[in-house]
């Protein structure tokens, strides 16, 4: 069993597969900190989690032609100066089973708990590969990332983001050997790990063994034959990959975390609380909230800190406490999320349904029961 040497896990964790693990945090803990607690943090595993020894670990970066490539230890990449950010990890496929509810889909069927939210410090990116001689004059190129995890054929998992991202200091792309000030935990990268700010968890290469600067993005299937999105008519006997871009920044995206989806609540008053975040360093400017459908709206209160113009790398929690309409004895409630460029939430999943399941960002919904 190549699992067999896999992490123990939080009990509190909602088991979406064992092996590979994949997991996601209840709503209810999901958004009762900013940051999310390693424990608890969603995992997004394709592979076994290897087990890298930490002293003979060693992170190969490859040098362009007539530069240096670099052979890292963990003490190497700690002499590099150390940066710290915040920034909120999202699968493609958060929310996947509200789009599979509609038509069916071929993914993992997350709930709306496959996105968290860390602390993290390591060595920026772009400080590497300028000691290795790199710089950001080929600007279609593509820094390939490769994991030390790997399937039966000895294929790692891989992916890649454009130079020109991975060069620019205030993109603050991370090699990550911290998560909320320990190690990185074996299920989140152990030693480390990438972090790219406002990009698709994909791109987050955990277990990091090899980087390289290359003229195409990485040939991994992940990169090139999953993580795309397509219009809804596309089924698996039609699709071409290769017609797609691959999915780097994110939509704007919010959900429920409270009440949840059938519970039962008290007439008089109702707390909704959620998270609300936008791909791309976009930040949150407004939640919206509906008690009936979408008819009406509120807005809802963002708490927590506030985020920098073009770096709002970090979800906003948000709540709304409103009066219940007298004598509903059912309640719809909804979100949607308004980003600093206006990008709006979709009202359904219908037009923006695709065969993988990825990049739901319709409004979310909760319908709930009120006590008389
Ligand atoms: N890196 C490696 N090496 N192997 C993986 O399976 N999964 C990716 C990414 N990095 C993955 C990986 C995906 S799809 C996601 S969403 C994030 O890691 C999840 O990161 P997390 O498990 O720390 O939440
Ligand atoms: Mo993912």
């Amino acid at each position: 069993d190549p699992y067999a040497d896999d992490p123990t896990r939080h009990s509190a964790l909602k088991v979406n597969t064992q092996r590979p693990f994949n997991a996601e945090p209840p709503p209810e803990l999901l958004t009762e900190s900013y940051i999310t607690p390693n424990p608890i943090f969603f995992t997004r595993n394709h592979l076994p989690v290897p087990n890298v020894d930490p002293d003979t670990y060693r992170l190969n970066v490859a040098g362009p032609p007539g530069g240096q490539a670099l052979c890292l230890s963990l003490d190497d990449l700690y002499q590099f100066p150390r940066h710290e950010v915040t920034v909120t990890l999202q699968c493609a496929g958060n929310r996947r089973s509200e789009m599979s509810q509609f038509k069916e889909v071929r993914g993992l069927e997350w709930s709306l708990g496959a996105i968290s939210t860390a602390r993290w410090a390591g060595a920026r990116l772009c400080d590497v590969l300028a000691q290795a001689g790199h710089q950001l004059c080929e600007t279609e190129a593509h820094v390939c990332f490769e994991g030390l995890d790997s399937d039966p054929t000895g294929t790692p998992y891989g992916a890649s983001i454009p130079l020109a991202r991975a060069m620019d200091p205030e993109a603050e792309v991370l090699l990550a050997y911290e998560m909320n000030g320990q190690p990185l935990p074996r299920d989140h990268g152990f030693p480390v790990r990438v972090v790219v700010p406002g990009v698709v968890g994909a791109r987050h290469v955990k277990w990091l063994g090899k980087v390289s600067v290359e003229p195409e993005e990485s040939f991994s299937h992940w990169q090139r034959r999953d993580y795309k999105g397509f219009c809804p008519s596309v089924d698996w006997d039609t699709v071409d990959f290769d017609s797609a871009p691959s999915i780097q920044e994110l939509p704007v995206q919010s959900a429920i975390t409270q009440p949840k989806e059938g519970e039962t609540i008290e007439a008089g008053e109702v707390t909704v609380r959620g998270y609300a975040w936008s791909g791309g360093g976009r930040a949150v400017v407004r939640v919206d909230v509906s008690l009936d459908g979408g008819l009406t709206w509120q807005v809802a209160e963002l708490e927590g800190e506030e985020q920098r113009a073009r770096k709002a790398w970090a979800w906003r929690l948000w709540h709304l406490q409103a009066p219940l309409p007298a004598g509903k004895k059912e309640l719809n409630i909804v979100c949607k999320a308004v980003d600093d460029s206006y990008n709006v939430q979709p009202d359904t999943v219908a037009p923006i349904w695709n065969l993988r399941g990825v990049l739901n960002n319709a409004w979310h919904r909760v319908h709930v029961h009120v006590t008389p």
